[in-house]
Order: structure tokens, then C-alpha cells, then sequence
């Protein structure tokens, strides 16, 4: 409602407006003023003012249900209305989610984008109606200015992380097998190029097959079986681009009668429990971690951003690296 202060400042703003074009560009213009008394808001809003939409992946791996958990966990104790939306591994549902939080006005839309491609469209139908977006985790392929922010891990590291944790393993020789993560999405062109990036200085270290195991168990498991079909004990490492998919490939390394971890040495990404657990029993030699547990700093940003205060374009999530070693004593801690 507008009180007597607030009219008094309106009209002072409409004859200071009146006066702009004659005294120069610095004064903002009126309707600006306007625009902050017809919202009613003069001050900056909080966590429990702030409805925010969230477009997730789906639930492929057990990285993606502690990112799902971190987010939900946050939004419930800082008392934000959170709308959850989950496209079951489908790009076409994330537009629908995001359109359906554009006709519902929320503050703020967090995605995590299942490939980089094919976003443009939709997001500038958020800037329009005056939405941020942040990207959460995953990043898109689109100009800078139709997002706010993106949070998440450097994956063009992680590749170079686990290229060189290999070259340890291998001692600079060897036959690699790769399972790529889902085709076209920044994970997996990032961490297929980090890792080559690293490798090709080390010209007896050979990726023979490379295929998609799309970051799950099953497909893990049923690549991994044909892989051994064709390569055999010619095989001497694994590169896995998730954790779930080099577990599944552990199965089908031991049903085809080898020993993961040390007839064919393992690298993966993410550090799940489970991952500790296969380090702690000899199948898996390396995890680069990959942190899903970024609920709190997504909804800080968003107030951030919903307030109009600067944030970096990007703000990277802080990681490390896990060997059998120590996986007894990190296992307890891990959150995911
Ligand atoms: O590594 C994988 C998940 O986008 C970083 O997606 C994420 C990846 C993560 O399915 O397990």
C-alpha cells in the first residue's frame, strides 16, 4: 500500500523526471521508481519470500539422488517454496518444467541441463519474463547473457584429474577402455576431452574402445561385457566417467572371470559411498570427486541473484581425490 512518505517521493520522482531530459541522462527514470512502488518492494527479499523452480535430470546415478536430496533438504530448511521437477532423463520435459515455472512466475528456475544443446529458445523465454536462470551442475551451450550463473564442478578437470591418476596406475603404458557418460552432455564431452588432453603426452597409453554407458549401472555393465568380448585380457584399465558405471563394469569384469582393480585398473568420477566401498574391497583403484551436495550454495546464489547483487558467472564447487588407502576411514563421512 502506499503511504504518505511513498506518494510524496512519487511525485518528487515525476518532477525530477519531468526535468531529465533538460538536466542529462544521470537521474534513473521514473518509470524505474515506478516499477519498485507498484511491486511494494523496498527491500531485499529473503529465503522464505522466494519461489524458485527446479528442473532436474531424472534419478540416473547415486550422484544425481544426493545432488536431488541436497537441494530439497536446503529448500526445507530455509523455508523456500520449492517447485521440483523431475524429466526422467528427457530434454523435452525440462522445457515443458521450465515453461510450466515461467507461466507460474517464480523468483528464480535452477537446471541442471541433460546435454549442452538445444536451450536458446526457452531461456529466453525465462529472460523475457524476467526470470533468472542458473545452471546448476550441468552447464548449456548458450550465449552468457541468457543465464545468470552457473554453479557446478570443472569437468574439463576431472578428466585431467583421472587421465592422470592413470598414468600412475599404468606407469605410462597400456590399454584403455572408456565409458563415456550421456552423449552431448557437458560431463561427458568435458571429461573425454580432459582426459585426452593429459593423455596424449604418453604415446604407449592407448584408449582402444570408447562407447557410452549413458551414467548408469545397467549400461555400464552391458558396454563393459562387450568391450571384454572384443578386447579380452588385451584390456588393462578402465576410464569410467561415473562412478554407477564402473561399478556395473565391475560386475561384468568379474563375471567374465578377471579381477577389477587389478587385472584391469579402474579410474572413475564421482565418489559415491558405494564407490569407498569398492575401493575398500580391491576393485576400484581410483575416485575423482565430483560434489552433488550443492543445495546451499544454489539457493544463496538465487537470493543473490533475485536481489540483483553480482555474482561470477561461474562459481565452481570445491573437490578432491580418493584412494583405496583411505576409503575406510572417508566412508563414514560421505553424504552421498
Ligand atoms: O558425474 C553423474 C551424473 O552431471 C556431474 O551426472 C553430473 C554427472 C555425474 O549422472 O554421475
Amino acid at each position: 500500500m502506499l503511504n504518505v512518505k511513498r506518494i510524496s517521493m512519487l511525485i518528487a520522482l515525476v518532477v525530477v523526471d519531468a526535468c531529465a531530459a533538460a538536466c542529462g541522462p544521470v537521474i534513473p527514470s521514473t518509470s524505474e521508481y515506478l516499477n519498485l512502488e507498484t511491486d511494494q518492494e523496498d527491500r531485499p527479499k529473503t529465503y522464505q519470500d522466494l519461489v524458485v523452480g527446479f528442473s532436474q535430470i531424472g534419478a540416473e546415478s547415486d550422484w544425481r539422488t544426493g545432488n536431488t536430496a541436497s537441494i530439497k533438504e536446503e529448500a526445507e530448511r530455509l523455508g523456500i517454496e520449492l517447485m521440483f521437477s523431475d524429466a526422467q532423463q528427457e530434454q523435452e520435459n525440462q522445457i515443458k518444467a521450465i515453461r510450466t515455472f515461467i507461466a507460474q512466475q517464480v523468483d528464480v528456475i535452477g537446471v541442471s541441463p541433460l546435454v549442452e544443446t538445444g536451450w536458446e529458445s526457452v531461456f529466453q523465454e525465462a529472460k523475457d519474463a524476467g526470470i533468472p536462470i542458473i545452471l546448476v551442475d550441468r552447464r548449456a551451450d548458450v550465449p552468457e547473457d541468457l543465464y545468470a550463473v552457473r554453479l557446478g564442478s570443472d569437468f574439463m578437470e576431472e578428466g585431467r584429474k583421472a587421465a592422470r591418476e592413470m598414468v600412475k596406475l599404468l606407469e605410462g603404458k597400456g590399454n584403455i577402455v572408456e565409458l563415456v557418460g550421456t552423449i552431448d552432455s557437458a560431463p561427458a564431452n568435458d571429461r573425454y576431452l580432459g582426459f585426452r588432453e593429459i593423455l596424449q603426452e604418453y604415446p604407449d597409453m592407448h584408449i582402444i574402445a570408447s562407447e557410452s554407458a549413458d551414467f548408469t549401472r545397467a549400461k555400464g555393465k552391458e558396454v563393459m561385457e562387450d568391450f571384454l568380448k572384443m578386447y579380452g585380457d588385451q584390456i588393462d584399465a578402465l576410464y569410467a566417467h561415473n562412478d554407477d558405471s564402473a561399478i556395473g563394469a565391475i560386475s561384468a569384469i568379474e563375471e567374465y572371470g578377471l579381477e577389477p582393480g587389478e587385472d584391469i585398473k579402474i579410474v572413475s568420477i564421482d565418489a559415491i559411498r558405494d564407490a569407498f566401498q569398492a575401493m575398500i574391497d580391491g576393485k576400484l583403484n581410483v575416485t575423482v570427486e565430483c560434489n552433488p551436495l550443492l543445495g546451499p550454495q544454489f539457493f544463496d546464489i538465487a537470493l543473490k541473484v533475485v536481489n540483483g547483487e553480482d555474482v561470477p558467472k561461474f562459481i565452481p564447487s570445491e573437490e578432491s581425490i580418493f584412494y583405496p588407502e583411505d576409503a575406510a576411514e572417508v566412508m563414514p563421512s560421505r553424504k552421498y
